[in-house]
């Protein structure tokens, strides 16, 4: 049995349905709320995910943490529907997508997120009240990064910079895309889902220069054809 344990508008969680949608499997959902009850710093849910962080998958009793572990993982459990490639040099390619997915857009998204999305839903906190959430986090890195963005706030140029860095990962995949249809080749992969929720987060948070295909077609015509996927 496949149960999954996310939360409804994280990035990382949307991965795992669509692949889950792509492959037709059926899976219990638990939602965890990362936002109002902090169910991720619970002690049941840090001793299946030590990092506090969804998404999560129990597959028969076993667990998996990390949402590009948890793609390849369900991709090799149910072989039926492949969404990796045969061939190793595009098995590379899926990988090079899934790690930049995790490495600069999920990196940069957050910084970006943090005044449009993460402040607005926690002004009801007090300084004290929201700091003692953040101290909350297991992993030392996320802590300090996340302790420093609330003592220092998220400055003008730190925006730029990571709109910077998003920049330039569009432009690599509007390379990519130049001469592929999907982003590990021909076939539609785990590579695209991963790299989808992410433009999906673009558009809602207004990153117009992102997401002003004229300047990159490519993307505008993949962006197109993933939406109209049923998954
Ligand atoms: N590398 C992890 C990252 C997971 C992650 O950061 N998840 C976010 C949601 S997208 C989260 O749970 N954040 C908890 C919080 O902000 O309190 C993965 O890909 O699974």
């Amino acid at each position: 049995m496949l149960r999954l344990y996310h939360f409804w508008s994280s990035t990382c969680s949307r991965k795992v349905r669509i692949c889950l949608a792509e492959k037709k499997l059926e899976w219990e959902s638990r939602h965890v709320d990362i936002v109002n009850k902090r169910d991720n710093f619970k002690k049941w849910y840090l001793k299946i995910n030590s990092n506090g962080v969804v998404p999560t998958l129990e597959h028969d009793g076993r667990i998996v943490i990390e949402s590009n572990i948890i793609l390849e993982y369900l991709d090799d459990s149910f072989p039926d529907t492949r969404l990796k490639p045969n061939d190793p040099f595009q098995i590379s390619k899926m990988r090079f997508w899934l790690d930049r997915a995790e490495t600069v857009v999920h990196k940069n998204v957050n910084v970006l997120s943090w005044n449009r999305r993460h402040i607005p839903r926690m002004k009801h906190l007090s300084h004290e009240q929201h700091l003692k959430i953040l101290e909350q986090f297991p992993n030392p890195e996320t802590r300090m990064v996340r302790i420093n963005r609330l003592e220092h706030g998220v400055s003008n140029a730190d925006e730029e910079f990571s709109k910077a860095r998003l920049s330039e990962f569009m432009d690599a995949m509007e390379e990519e895309l130049n001469g592929n249809t999907w982003l590990a080749g021909e076939s539609f992969s785990l590579a695209d889902i991963a790299i989808a929720p992410f433009v999906e987060r673009f558009e809602a948070n207004n990153l117009d220069e992102l997401i002003d295909f004229r300047k990159r077609p490519k993307i505008g015509s993949w962006w197109g054809k993933i939406k109209s996927r049923e998954s």
